[in-house]
């Protein structure tokens, strides 16, 4: 599959961690600023970043390495722009970005300055038109070209937020995610996320918080199956989250019970390769799910960690699987039905991609 096509498919990203997305320039000119101070062993990080195929033990190190380049607001919301600007110069249409809420009392940061510096650098986007507040978005705008300057149509992208609760947390200190989440609402947050190393914690201990966010309106994804846990699974999918993330490790009674459920599956291919939660590509989950008409949606779980971006998972997927530009448009479009916002954003993007379906040559 040709590559430039990928690119210029309008792609939606439903799982992508804000940490995990950062530019590897960014990470770099922020791990050089750390050199001396005696916080970073830079040795260590650059061992880690070079490495290729990194354990899921040696991502989580690297996640904590990154914790410490970015714990001040302003680097927070740089991040948040840079990613930004990233995906929607690949064409991706919607983004539903996810982050974890971080209390840094040496910065003065608590976990709702956090998510302000988030929402700062939604609004410091110049190069492309980031529509993220709910219902204020004229729907004719987005399908109408904005007017051209210097002969270019500028670029649109609807963002939302989930918040994510780290596995390392308390049940309090989800709690007050959730009770974030809610306050947040009108600035685009949509859902929470149940993420951070799978091979620690026990996910009863959020049960509470994930439930409120529920009765509250809330839409939840969790981190499922990215080790094996068949409890765990089995207990996941009861729950009947609107959406779950990787499946790696399902055993035949899950798989039953998910497609059963119909529940969404965002499908991370190079992040699984790359952690070997999947021993490789050619026997990825993706072909059973996809055969099955399961739905599903192609992500990038952590674009900078994993050196990818969403038009080579389309990519990869395409190549590896067999598919032609006529599935890979449907593949994406129909990832539409699965997003967190609310139906006239999804009644936007339908209109981008019949829009845009001519031209694809589809
Ligand atoms: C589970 C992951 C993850 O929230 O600081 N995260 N959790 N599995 C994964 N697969 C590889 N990739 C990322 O982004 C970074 C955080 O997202 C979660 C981890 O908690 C990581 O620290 P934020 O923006």
């Amino acid at each position: 599959m040709n590559m430039e096509w990928c690119a210029s498919l309008p792609k939606l990203e439903l799982h992508a961690h804000l940490n995990g997305s950062i530019r590897d320039s960014t990470l770099l000119e922020l791990t050089k600023a750390f050199i001396g101070k005696g916080v970073i062993n830079f040795s260590e990080m650059e061992h880690i970043i070079r490495k290729y195929n990194r354990s899921l033990e040696e991502v989580f190190k690297l996640f904590d390495l990154i914790r410490i380049l970015t714990t001040d607001h302003s680097t927070v919301t740089r991040i948040t722009k840079e990613v930004i600007e990233d995906f929607a110069s690949e064409n991706v249409v919607y983004l539903e970005l996810r982050t974890t809420p971080k209390r840094n009392d040496s910065v003065e940061m608590s976990k709702r300055s956090y998510v302000e510096a988030v929402l700062k650098g939604l609004r410091s986007v110049t190069s492309v038109d980031v529509a993220f507040i709910p219902h204020c978005e004229d729907s004719d705008r987005i399908f109408t070209p904005l007017p051209a300057i210097n002969g270019h149509v500028r670029k649109r992208i609807f963002v939302r937020l989930l918040l994510s609760i780290d596995r390392r947390e308390t049940t309090e200190a989800a709690m007050e995610t959730v009770r974030l989440a809610l306050e947040m609402r009108q600035f685009g947050v949509v859902g929470i996320d149940l993420s951070g190393n799978p091979s620690i914690g026990d996910w009863t201990t959020y049960l509470p918080a994930l439930k409120f966010a529920r009765e509250q309106g809330l839409c939840v994804t969790l981190h499922c199956g990215e080790v094996p846990n068949s409890k765990e699974i089995k207990n996941m999918l009861d729950f009947r989250p609107q959406r779950i993330g990787h499946a790696c490790y399902l055993g035949d009674e899950h798989w039953r019970q998910l497609k059963s459920s119909k529940i969404p599956v965002e499908i991370c291919l190079t992040s699984n390769v790359r952690t070997m939660t999947v021993q490789s590509i050619d026997v990825h989950h993706f072909v059973d799910l996809y055969k099955a008409k399961h739905p599903l949606v192609l992500c990038t779980d952590d674009s900078g960690v994993f050196s990818t971006c969403l038009s080579k998972e389309y990519k990869i997927a395409a190549d590896s699987f067999g598919l032609g530009r006529r599935e890979m448009f449907e593949l994406s479009r129909n990832a539409v039905e699965y997003i967190f916002a609310d139906s006239r954003v999804k009644e936007d993007l339908r209109k981008v991609f019949n829009s845009v379906a001519k031209s694809m040559e589809v």
